[in-house]
């Protein structure tokens, strides 16, 4: 197996060090071959190669970046990778020190950063440091990766801010940051089938969002901010389809989101966040869902057990909502709604939602109990569809919906049976 891996790396960077400099047909693939945070020795080579003669994930990030070619692909194998290497200053940050700086120095290029599955290949900050920064202008795809422990003022799992960045198969957790504890997103940002989990911040405990983003398939749950504990969203838009928040803990406003953008959610689930988690004299509300300005769009939508202090049992929006489809409350104190109104927005009975588990699939989602009123309760001629009013043909889990008569309101198909799953995450 090791040897297949040299063989490969030499093989591609004979095959990179052959071809002219601007070639535009090559793609180059770097494998990774040791844990260790080694700096890539000579970036002029087009090898990734350190002082130990290994290819460390630092040197293939460090050798993609000088690289002139439309695609690089590193592949990095099971194992911890930590980084040890210390950043130069406050204010300096470079691709050789400190956090792994995804910045192709000529900008055209696609870095496909591929991990052995997210409980096995992880990478990890120490709480010293950033885990990944996307550089303005860079278009990287992240995949198969654990990114956790980071620690830094924004954006401490990942930071791009203009960038257009996939993070799939994966999961970001245990980071910590002033804005954007798991990702801080300035730019285009893709999550699908990830777990944003357990990263805290001021503002955006999982996600602080100002560009376009879409959470595809995916959960954000126990993160926790003072404004925002799963999402802090700006953005314009943040698309959520399948997508569940859970669990989520704001000490002011919007335990599960804070919304001061375009928000968009399709079959979304947002259970059992909370609001004034610290219950301190400031208060805090919108256990669920806060709305402080902009648009709030839900459809199929459940939002349901969030909590606060004058609301314990059920404190699930503040703010305007505009209601399509058909969505369901634990109860609607302090939300007021437009599109279709009252048409659209029903009740659920809280007990007929399951507890935030493994339910099958690559995520954590809340089953849908049987009796509950959100089972098969979309309306029979528009059903369940995305952004692109594309019919949703797999819940969050992967699992084929419609299931039963109709198509169920939140992320979960109760009875729906796995036919597809990892093939079709975006129903197409
Ligand atoms: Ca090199
Ligand atoms: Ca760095
Ligand atoms: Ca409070
Ligand atoms: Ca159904």
């Amino acid at each position: 197996m090791i040897s297949r891996l040299i063989l490969h790396t030499i093989l591609g960077a004979l095959l990179a060090s052959l071809l002219p400099g601007r070639c535009a047909h090559a793609a180059v693939t770097f494998l990774v071959n040791s844990v260790v945070d080694l700096v890539d020795d000579n970036t002029a080579d087009g090898i990734c190669h350190t002082s130990a003669n290994t290819c460390s994930l630092r040197a293939a990030i460090m050798q993609a970046n000088h690289m002139d070619v439309p695609a690089i692909h590193i592949e990095v194998p099971a194992g911890i990778f930590m980084i040890t290497i210390p950043r130069g200053g406050m204010n300096f940050d470079a691709e050789d020190t400190g956090d792994l700086n995804i910045a192709p120095l000529n900008g055209n290029q696609n870095v496909f950063l591929s991990g052995a599955g997210s409980a096995n290949t992880i990478i990890d900050a120490n709480h010293t440091e950033r885990v990944v920064n996307v550089a303005q202008g860079a278009r990287a795809t992240i995949a198969g990766v654990t990114i956790r422990n980071g620690a830094t003022l924004s954006g401490a799992g990942i930071e791009s801010f203009n960038a257009s960045l996939t993070v799939t198969d994966s999961v970001i957790e245990g980071n910590e940051a002033l804005n954007g504890g798991g990702i801080y997103s300035g730019g285009t940002l893709n999550v699908v089938r990830s777990t944003i989990r357990s990263n805290i911040a001021t503002k955006g405990g999982g996600l602080y969002l100002t560009g376009a983003s879409t959470l595809r398939g995916s959960s954000v749950y126990n993160n926790g901010a003072d404004d925002g504990g799963g999402i802090y969203s700006t953005g314009q838009p943040l698309y959520a389809v399948n997508s569940t928040l859970s669990s989520n803990y704001a000490n002011t406003n919007g335990g599960g989101i804070f919304s001061s953008g375009m928000t968009d959610f399709f079959n979304s689930s947002v259970i059992n966040n909370d609001s004034d988690h610290d219950r301190d004299e400031n208060g805090g509300i919108g256990g669920g869902v806060y709305v402080a300005s902009g648009s709030f769009i839900i459809n199929n939508t459940l939002i349901v057990q969030n909590t606060t202090l004058d609301a314990p049992i059920d404190d699930n929006c503040h703010g305007f909502l505009v209601a399509f489809g058909w969505n369901l409350f634990g109860e609607t104190a302090g939300c007021a709604f437009g599109g279709n109104g009252t048409a659209s927005v029903g009740l659920v009975s809280p007990a007929t939602i399951g507890p935030l588990q493994d339910n099958g699939g690559p995520v954590w989602t809340h089953a849908l109990l049987s009796g509950s009123q959100a089972i098969d309760s979309t309306f029979d001629s528009v059903g369940c569809y995305d952004q692109n009013i594309a019919p949703l043909s797999i819940d969050q889990r992967g699992a084929r919906r419609p299931a039963g008569l109709r198509c169920d309101v939140g992320a979960f198909e109760y009875g729906a049976i796995f036919e597809i799953l990892f093939q079709d995450g975006f129903d197409g």
